[in-house]
């Protein structure tokens, strides 16, 4: 897979290409990471890539002329291309997008700086606008990092085969249990009987409650995705009604509001 990225800031991308995974993922050929200035593609002395927005207000706007010849000097392969714009306004980004993405023989991210980009600029070339969560970044630069790391590590090969395949048919929409390592005490806290005691039932059986009991308590929200099976669902009943008598004991405890 190649990725084009479109940045007035692309040197802020060098992280993602020379080190870790997707570092390694290049050396080996498996993907292939084109940045491109868009000031290269800017003109006049002052090589401009911002001007103030039509009808006033705050801010600047990202020319279109220096992206639409920045986009049209891509070299588009064979195959499908898919040319997205990082923006507030965009999709919420999440595994599933990413795994449609991870499909794709190349895909081109926009990355914005400023109050955004001239409209003219969506309407002619992008194809899905993707935002990475709700909170205000200076530009697209981190959410393209993002983008390219969530799906290069779907690509077969990049991550070692086995793992990524145990990790589709596991990708069951629970958080994860608590892991420990050696050592069994470690500062008067120690690991949980149940994973020493070489009962791998057990062990499954503790380790499927902790995940149902640490959704259930943080991301009630994934549940409803969740794959869960008769054994899950009686699990999850019983966590359920203890929440409730934990919640009527603290309200005696605090008395009537
Ligand atoms: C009028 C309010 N503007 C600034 C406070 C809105 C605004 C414009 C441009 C807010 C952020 C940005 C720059 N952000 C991105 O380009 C961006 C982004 C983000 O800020 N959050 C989550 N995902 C993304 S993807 C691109």
């Amino acid at each position: 897979m190649r990725f084009d990225i479109l940045s007035i800031f692309p040197e802020m991308l060098n992280p993602l290409i020379n080190y870790g995974i997707i570092g390694r993922a290049i050396e080996r050929g498996q993907i292939e990471i084109n940045l491109v200035n868009i000031r290269d593609f800017s003109e006049g002395p002052h090589l401009m890539t911002d001007d103030r927005p039509f009808g006033g207000g705050h801010g600047m706007v990202m020319k279109p002329e220096p992206i639409f010849r920045a986009l049209e000097s891509i070299p588009r392969v064979k195959g499908d291309t898919k040319v997205i714009l990082l923006t507030p306004q965009g999709q919420l980004f999440n595994q599933s997008i990413a795994r449609r993405l991870s499909k794709f023989e190349q895909i081109i991210l926009v990355c914005g700086r400023y109050e955004g980009v001239d409209e003219r600029v969506r309407s002619r070339y992008v194809d899905v606008e993707i935002s990475i969560g709700d909170y205000i970044l200076t530009g697209g630069e981190l959410p393209a990092m993002i983008i390219v790391e969530a799906v290069s590590r779907l690509i077969p090969g990049v991550l070692g085969g086995a793992r990524s395949n145990l990790e589709e048919s596991f990708e069951d929409y629970l958080l994860e249990y608590p892991q420990y390592t050696r050592p069994r005490v470690f500062q008067g806290e120690v690991v949980p009987p149940v994973l020493l005691s070489g009962d791998h039932g057990k062990i499954r059986l503790w380790r499927r409650t902790q995940s149902i009991k640490r959704t259930l308590e943080r991301r009630p929200d994934l549940l409803e995705k969740a794959h869960l099976s008769k054994m899950d669902k009686s699990i999850l009943k019983e966590l359920k009604q203890e929440q409730v008598k934990l919640s009527a004991l603290s309200n005696q405890e605090l008395g009537p509001g």
